[in-house]
């Protein structure tokens, strides 16, 4: 057995089953050894859709899956994709193949690039070390929770390997145990508050029903940031989104809390829309497991360290009697679907939220939703249900475009039993076509719905207001119907409500193809989430 080989089969003994990527000749032995060693491989079109789909199969499985690309080129094509999974901290490992030789032409300081983007550099460097350096990178990746790139020589691969990787345990993250005196001060805060407001993160993934048990002895409301979204869906005391996507509802209860606790959330400046959320007299408590994260986006009053379960078990031991708090209200419709509002919609050009009220009527609630970036992403985020906290995918730590069609391959993946919806504007889905073919070799049941302005609508309503010339983020109409149907997808062009009949259609049909919307969308106004953002700015 050689390097790679070995290497191929400890990253699968350590958990990953898991792999996408693009292969070339340094990641080929890599890529087979596993596959032959169990791993499911998926090949994609370019290395940063590969990148982002094992990035949202990591976030939406709970496990860790691999990337692995060819040395150089590869791994700077798959770059953003990366940098989004480490500033969500994904655990995640991109096994490179790499050359030491500054003279090669695909020589390029792979350990930079992955300090750069806030990635973690591990290296194979010999054969008697290859297993065990393999199976470190996994357990990095778990156990804190980061985007590790190992990196693994050319010449390394070839060497011979003397024994077999031995088998080995999973590595598991370790649930951090709250301070006695935190969780008592937190119970105190708890006891006293009279609108208590809990504000759910992707670390408290998973930990519903504590959650509940805990908001509904202390009296607490629920709310989720958008990463978390669907985590209390059903709930009659949730929120929903906190921050830019909230309804006016949610917004005005948040913005009434005297307490708010963060739950393995950052209470960042989306989550928060820059602090408005927060009432000026309002406590402000933060529970995460790294201590690091506490008061990292804003001044909190106090910070918990420990796992969100166990924190929330050990108060709600401690909390004592049940509470009325903030439960004495009439909390009414906190949807957005509630909100009345003037359809803008024309003869040839749909309202956006009439499109998306309309795909949330249609579509099946079992759905994993994924949304691109850009000036039409509050509606598919805000206006469509999902099923629980698996059913959005949210890549957008980096705020790139272009993200949003790999997110739903890897989720679809990732969710078989549930119908992916990719959601992207017409500048993120053109930047990603490629991996329409991913979608299509993979007989993926996706629907693709491009809120199609013919524009970065994003940059027009930016800078339009003051006149600026905006022929660099205009564009002559493209035929994205037209596109998909050249990949392989069934297509429909919509302008109007009773051309969603297409949708509605290929639900009820026997899915064979997936299906690309190419929703001409009215764009004379900016969405209301941008235009809060560009205030904040
Ligand atoms: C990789 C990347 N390039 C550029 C940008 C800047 N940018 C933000 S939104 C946007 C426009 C996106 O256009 P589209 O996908 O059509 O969505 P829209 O804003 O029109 O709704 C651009 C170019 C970015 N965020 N990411
Ligand atoms: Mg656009």
């Amino acid at each position: 057995m050689n390097v790679a080989d070995a290497v191929g089969r400890a990253l699968v003994a350590a958990g990953v089953r898991q792999v996408f990527g693009v292969v070339g000749s340094g990641n080929f032995h890599l890529t087979n050894a596993m596959v032959a060693a169990g791993a499911r491989f998926v090949a994609a079109r370019h290395e940063g859709g590969a990148a982002t789909m094992a990035d949202a199969y990591s976030r939406m499985s709970g496990t860790v899956a691999a990337l692995t690309v060819h040395q150089g080129c590869g791994l700077t094509n798959a770059m953003t994709g990366i940098a989004e999974a480490a500033k969500s901290r994904t655990p995640m490992v991109v096994v490179a193949a790499e050359v030491l030789e500054p003279r090669s032409n695909f020589y390029v300081d792979q350990e930079a690039l992955a300090r750069a983007v806030g990635a973690v550099p591990v290296r194979i460097t010999s054969a008697e070390t290859a297993a065990a350096q393999a199976q470190g990178a996994v357990a990095t990746a778990v156990r804190e929770r980061r985007t590790v790139l190992l990196n693994v020589p050319l010449p390394v691969q070839a060497l011979e390997v003397p024994l077999p990787a031995a088998a080995q345990q999973l590595p598991s993250r370790e649930a951090v145990m709250p301070d006695a005196a935190e969780v008592a001060a937190l119970t105190d805060l708890l006891r006293r508050a009279e609108r208590p407001v809990f504000v759910a993160g992707r670390g408290a993934r998973g930990h519903r029903q504590i959650l509940e048990a805990l908001a509904e002895r202390s009296g607490a409301l629920l709310a989720t940031s958008a990463v978390a979204h669907g985590l209390f869906r059903g709930n009659p005391w949730s929120l929903g989104i906190s921050g830019g996507f909230a309804s006016p509802r949610t917004a005005e209860l948040i913005r009434a809390a005297d307490l708010i606790v963060g739950w393995g959330c950052a209470l960042n400046m989306w989550t928060m829309r820059h602090g408005q959320l927060i009432g000026p007299d309002a406590t402000v408590v933060q529970v995460d497991d790294d201590t690091s994260a506490l008061g990292a986006h804003r001044e909190i009053h106090l910070g918990v360290t420990g796992d969100v379960g166990l924190t929330a078990s050990r108060l709600l031991d401690a909390c004592g009697d049940q509470q009325i708090g903030y439960r004495s209200i009439e909390p009414g419709s906190v949807r957005w679907r509630d909100v009345p509002y003037d359809d803008s919609s024309t003869a040839d050009r749909i309202d956006p939220r009439t499109l998306s009220i309309a795909l949330d009527d249609v579509l099946p609630a079992e759905r994993v939703v994924a949304v691109d970036s850009g000036n039409f992403m509050g509606y598919p985020s805000a206006y469509l249900d999902v099923p629980d906290e698996n059913g959005l995918c949210f890549t957008q730590a980096f705020q790139s475009i272009g993200l949003g069609l790999a997110t739903a391959i890897g989720a679809a993946l990732a969710q078989p039993d549930r119908l992916p919806v990719a959601a992207l504007g017409d500048g993120g889905a053109l930047m990603s076509a490629a991996e329409l073919d991913t979608v299509r070799r993979l007989g993926l049941p996706m629907l693709v719905v491009v809120y199609n302005d013919d524009a970065y609508g994003a940059e027009v309503h930016h800078f339009g207001p003051d006149g600026h010339p905006l022929e660099t983020v205009t564009f002559p109409p493209t035929d994205i119907a037209a596109i998909a149907r050249g990949y392989g997808f069934e297509a429909a062009t919509v302008r109007t409500v009773g051309d969603l009949a297409a949708v509605k259609d290929w639900v009820n049909g026997p899915g064979s193809a997936p299906l690309l919307v190419d929703a001409k969308v009215v764009a004379d106004q900016p969405s209301w989430w941008l235009e809060e953002a560009f205030r904040g700015h």
